[in-house]
């Protein structure tokens, strides 16, 4: 007999799939925390599990666990969120527990793991642990390893931390554009002994690229190669906080690439070696000093380095992504007398202003007026001036007398007497030209890039 309540009962039934939470084992699901601040959050020891040596987020937070007949247990929800790319611009994103990037999930090696995932997404989405060993099952390719998690449902996730490391994760699930939209974030496995490959501070951030256009709140998700929001950790220079140390600590910075290009992270006034990728540790045999070190798509890399003081920038090389939204079709204007042109225009449009005759420079200092919601290209004052950056730009600070453990900005870099480059006011020489080279035989192509080159 088929009465409704056995019909009720064989659907409701069939609707729990193997890791799909009942209304039962839900009440068990520990509280999402959800973080609304866009600024660094400082380490948190562990409360419970095996002790570890905490990271500090560039621009965000680590996720809580709660400790459950052994299992550390966390609680991601897939949403909508509002991310402040540097005050003046907001973006409508998506991501996890009120931010985007999502919160670092941090656990050590040998720890059971069960995450519970929640979608309060419009569409459905999963997760996928980048470069975690794990049954193929918890993979969280949708369709592959596991049905996708629709709206309103909440899937669990549970395996053993096999190795220590630095891992994202993101979902695989309308992959293009839940990751243009900002769904990503840092899975950092310590070692279970906390004094292996030990240092003083340990930062991580991610790089995203979105193509927000000026004036508006949402990212393009079908943008392939011109994105105009270049960012660490969904946020730009000069919204970006300085990543703090003490002369002579141990620092380690990890960054993962979530973008659709490479990019060569360069540091100033320090030389470091790369220590970890997603595979794993280097061994110390097989590294190698670098000061620029190139994080592929898909790819992670930490760098160490013992801090030297100063105020040292810690940038992407590629000029473009150290800039705020821009135009691609600005034509080169450098050595144009623009005076009669400019006065012209300005009868049509009176904020018209003239640019680029001397380089763009100027765009750094000036008070241009911009759409709603939109950031300069280029700006940010340091203690000399206008820094004239944007996008993936930040500072080391390295301080004598920054405390362990400090992480707030401790200012500006009191330069000792005589170390800053200074002006010079004495006679000009008089100019002596070197000699002309000798063969004028050379015939010389020169073969102009037609595009963007897949920058
Ligand atoms: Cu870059």
């Amino acid at each position: 007999m088929n009465s409704r309540r056995d019909f009720l009962l064989k659907t409701g039934l069939t609707a729990l799939g193997a890791s799909l939470v009942s209304k039962v084992q839900a009440a068990g699901i520990p509280e999402a925390v959800i973080q609304t601040e866009a600024s660094t959050q400082p380490p948190v020891m562990p409360a419970s599990g095996r002790p570890y040596n905490p990271v500090v987020t560039l621009n965000g937070w680590s996720l809580p666990h709660q400790m459950k007949n052994g299992v550390k247990e966390f609680h991601l929800v897939a949403e909508p969120v509002v991310r402040e790319f540097a005050p003046g611009m907001v973006a409508h994103m998506w991501g996890y527990n009120g931010q985007s990037p999502g919160p670092t999930l941090e656990c050590v090696e040998g720890d059971r793991i069960r995450i519970f995932v929640t979608n309060k997404l419009p569409e459905h989405t999963t997760i996928h642990w980048h470069g975690v060993l794990l049954p193929s099952g918890m993979d969280g390719v949708g369709g592959l390893s596991q049905p996708h998690i629709k709206p309103g449902q909440t899937y669990v996730y549970e395996f053993t931390m096999k190795k220590s490391g630095t891992f994202m994760y993101h979902p695989h699930a309308d992959e293009m554009v839940q990751m243009a939209m900002g769904m990503m974030g840092f899975l950092v496995v310590h070692p279970k002994n906390p004094d292996f490959m030990k240092v003083d501070r340990d930062y991580v951030f991610l790089l995203s690229a979105y193509d927000i256009d000026p004036g508006s709140y949402t990212p393009r998700v079908s943008e392939m190669t011109d994105f105009n929001l270049w960012t660490f950790n969904s946020r730009v220079f000069p919204g970006l906080d300085p990543l703090v140390a003490r002369t002579g600590e141990r620092v380690r910075i990890r960054v993962g690439n979530l973008t659709m290009t490479n990019h060569p992270i360069h540091l100033h006034g320090h030389d470091f070696e790369v220590t970890c990728t997603d595979g794993g540790w280097v061994p110390k045999s097989a590294r190698w000093p670098e000061v620029t070190t190139d994080v592929a798509v898909g790819q992670m890399r930490a760098v160490e380095f013992t801090a030297t003081a100063g105020d040292w920038a810690l940038h992407c090389h590629k000029s473009h992504h150290t800039m705020n939204a821009m135009g691609h079709k600005l034509p080169t204007m450098i050595g144009v007398p623009q005076r009669e042109l400019t006065a012209k225009v300005r009868k049509l449009i009176p904020d018209y202003m003239g640019m680029g005759s001397k380089g763009m420079a100027d765009m750094g200092e000036m008070e241009m007026p911009l759409p709603d919601n939109t950031l300069p290209m280029m700006s940010g004052q340091g203690p000399f001036g206008a820094v004239e950056m944007g996008g993936m730009f930040t500072v080391l600070k390295v301080r004598d007398n920054q405390k362990k453990g400090d992480y707030s900005d401790p200012g500006w870099y009191d330069n000792p007497a005589g170390t800053v480059a200074w002006l010079y006011e004495g006679e000009e020489p008089s100019t002596v030209r070197a000699s002309p080279a000798t063969s004028t035989d050379h015939d010389l192509k020169v073969r102009k890039p037609t595009g963007h080159e897949g920058h």
